[in-house]
């Protein structure tokens, strides 16, 4: 075993002191040491010839060897090799000054980046992303928001049931999120709700069967309707640019009182009248009101302590509405010629 030891040191030494300065002789280091007629072989080729009981320590220090052969060997490829140069042509003839393989970027789709975008701005202000399932039930997405028996959003014709289990549906907005998170009880509550939600309407340029919407809820004591309008009015600036404009007309929801809807001044044609804004230099981009203290006392919130706004809008329309998007099939549709313009967005 001494002997094996003392051999192999020595031909580590030799290993070590090998001159290699180009790949002719990096090649030919590569034939002596580890080629299949080259030094490390022939040792290896020496082990049916060790001692039973020598086997397993002539055995880790061969593999040990082994590793330091190719180890050096790596060491010399990175410095004097490469695949061409392997194959017998020079270094010079690579031009390092044509243009690199243009590597496709892929995109964000635009409801995603119009969505993280309005979720940032509301973030800063406080609001936390809330998120709840898209299979709810009748109770969280109608009944505890005020909707009656028969009010037309409830209508077999207008939602998605889930036949095997009347009380399930696919909710119609993400307040039903916003309920769950005032049944929790944590307040004051300062929540944002993005997320898809499902109608059943005919598929059109204006309309689809799903959607994606963002709603916000604050609960607190002494919640204004003057909050309301300035959280909103930043969020517009925020989102449009400070020259933005906004008005409020007078609206109605079952679960806010009193309810409105709010326009931004045309940003196509700042007010003057054009088709986006149908001549009337405003565009409607959302409902809200102060949360109904029926809604608040559903979710176990005392409404004589508690009062607070709530907001919705639909990332569609807004993403539109900033793209000049014509028709909202396009979102849905997964045509890359559609999505690539959105690569540097
Ligand atoms: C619209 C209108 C709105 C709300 C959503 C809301 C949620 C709770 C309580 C009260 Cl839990 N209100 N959300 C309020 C007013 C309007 O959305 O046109 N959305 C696209």
């Amino acid at each position: 075993m001494n002997s094996l030891i003392e051999l192999l040191a020595k031909h580590k030494a030799e290993v070590s002191a090998a001159v290699v300065n180009d790949a002719a002789s990096l090649e030919q280091f590569r034939i002596q040491y580890l080629g299949t007629k080259g030094l490390v072989k022939s040792l290896m080729g020496e082990m049916k010839n060790v001692l039973p009981e020598d086997k397993k320590e002539a055995g880790r220090l061969l593999n040990e060897f082994k590793l330091f052969v190719e180890n050096q060997f790596q060491l010399l490829l990175e410095q004097y090799g490469s695949e061409s140069n392997s194959k017998g042509s020079k270094s010079d003839d690579i031009d390092l000054s044509l243009p690199g393989v243009e590597l496709p970027l892929g995109s964000r789709h635009p409801i995603s980046i119009i969505r993280d975008r309005m979720v940032e701005i509301f973030e800063r202000l406080g609001f936390r992303v809330a998120e709840g399932p898209e299979i709810e039930d009748d109770w969280h997405n109608f009944t505890a928001l005020n909707l009656p028996e028969h009010h037309p959003a409830r209508d077999m014709q207008d939602t998605f049931y889930i036949s095997q289990q009347p009380d399930w549906l696919l909710r119609t907005h993400t307040s039903s999120v916003q309920i769950r998170e005032m049944q929790k009880g944590q307040l004051p509550l300062r929540i944002i709700c993005p997320g898809r939600v499902y109608r059943n309407e005919t598929i059109s340029a204006r309309a689809h069967c799903f959607f994606h919407q963002v709603e916000g809820l604050y609960i607190a004591e002494n919640v204004s309707f003057a909050d309301l309008k300035q959280t909103l009015y930043h969020f517009v600036k925020e989102m449009f640019g400070e020259q933005a404009k906004i008005r409020f007309r007078p609206s109605y929801f079952p679960f806010t009182e009193p309810s409105a809807e709010m326009d931004i001044s045309c940003l196509i044609c700042e007010g003057k009248g054009c088709s986006v804004c149908k001549r009337t230099g405003w565009v409607e981009i959302l409902g809200c009101g102060m949360v109904h203290p029926q809604v608040l006392e559903n979710c176990g919130i005392d409404s004589t302590k508690y009062s607070g706004f709530a907001f919705g809008m639909g990332i569609e329309r807004i993403t539109m509405l900033m793209y000049q998007v014509k028709d909202l099939r396009l979102f849905s549709e997964n045509d890359v010629r559609f999505l690539k313009q959105f690569t540097l967005a």
